[in-house]
């Protein structure tokens, strides 16, 4: 699948979140995602606006935002509306089907009511997707699992990666791909199981131009790498955009990591030589 276009991709795409990004991605001419971790409202606001022409997709980590209230959803709905981009909340949920069904519908966050994709690790089995499921499908919402992570030593690995594919494959219709580091086409595949149309996105954190790691064991690779070499679809760029100071020095950031995701991909769907 990954080297097909994002417009070829989003035509088969049965999910609504999946499609839609698909449908951004191309639209916009980018693969970048900017995570957006600032604990201020209005920070977080200001960022967005500035890097919104430029992305596909928003992460937001909204627990961490101290002023957090029902009018910055709104504020981010529009800015969603204005910018053409989609809403990524980075939950990372861990629990049982149930309580992950209730963090996803309800608290403060309600964060199924306004975030087309959400993710999950696998840890707990499938009853995970299912509790997520049963929210987010009528919603039209999408689920990544995180299949590998960007951290030095992380536990994500080997058959925790084979396995977290297989609970994907189980469900197609909510499960539209993962965090991960490469490509997951027919990992965990069975001897003789028809894998070759399913068509997961790969969205990738750890990513930055300028620094090879942080002091908390965090990892980065370039955009080059990441979508050229290892053939994953979104980049997910965090301090690399956010963390430079100036509005105008954002506004770079984020252009020029949207050229160098746009570039990779371009090098991988139509290679030159
Ligand atoms: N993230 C990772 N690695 C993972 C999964 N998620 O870095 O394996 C998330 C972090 C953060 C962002 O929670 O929001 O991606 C990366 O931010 P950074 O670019 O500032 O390092």
């Amino acid at each position: 699948a990954h080297l097909q276009t994002y417009a070829q991709r989003a035509e088969k795409h049965a999910n609504p979140a999946a499609k839609a990004l698909l449908e951004t991605i191309e639209r916009k001419s980018s693969n970048l995602c900017v995570s957006v971790d600032v604990t201020k409202k209005a920070d977080f606001l200001r960022i967005i606006d500035i890097v919104g022409p430029y992305v596909c997709l928003v992460k937001t980590h909204v627990d961490i935002i101290e002023d957090f209230d029902s009018s910055l959803i709104d504020r981010l709905k529009e800015l969603s509306a204005k910018h053409d981009f989609l809403i990524f909340e980075d939950r990372k949920f861990a629990d049982i089907g149930n309580t992950v069904a209730l963090q996803y519908s309800s608290g403060v966050h309600k964060i199924a009511s306004w975030s087309h994709i959400t993710n999950a690790h696998p840890v707990p089995g499938p009853g995970i997707v299912t509790g997520l499921a049963s929210v987010g499908t009528p919603l039209g919402r999408g689920l990544l699992l995180l299949a590998e992570m960007s951290t030095k030593g992380n536990l994500a690995t080997g058959t925790y990666t084979a396995d977290a594919v297989r609970m994907a494959r189980a469900h197609r219709d909510f499960v539209i791909g993962f965090i991960a580091m490469h490509r997951m086409d027919g990992i965990g595949a069975q001897a003789g199981e028809a894998v070759e149309d399913e068509d997961f996105l790969i969205l990738t954190p750890g990513v930055g131009l300028d620094v090879k790691g942080d002091s908390m064991g965090q990892q980065y690779r370039t955009p080059r790498e990441v979508v050229l070499e290892s053939g994953c679809d979104v980049i997910i760029v965090g301090r690399g955009i956010y963390g430079k100071g100036s509005d105008a020095e954002v506004r770079e950031q984020a252009e020029r990591y949207r050229r160098e995701g746009w570039v990779a991909y371009e090098g991988r769907v139509s290679p030159r030589s």
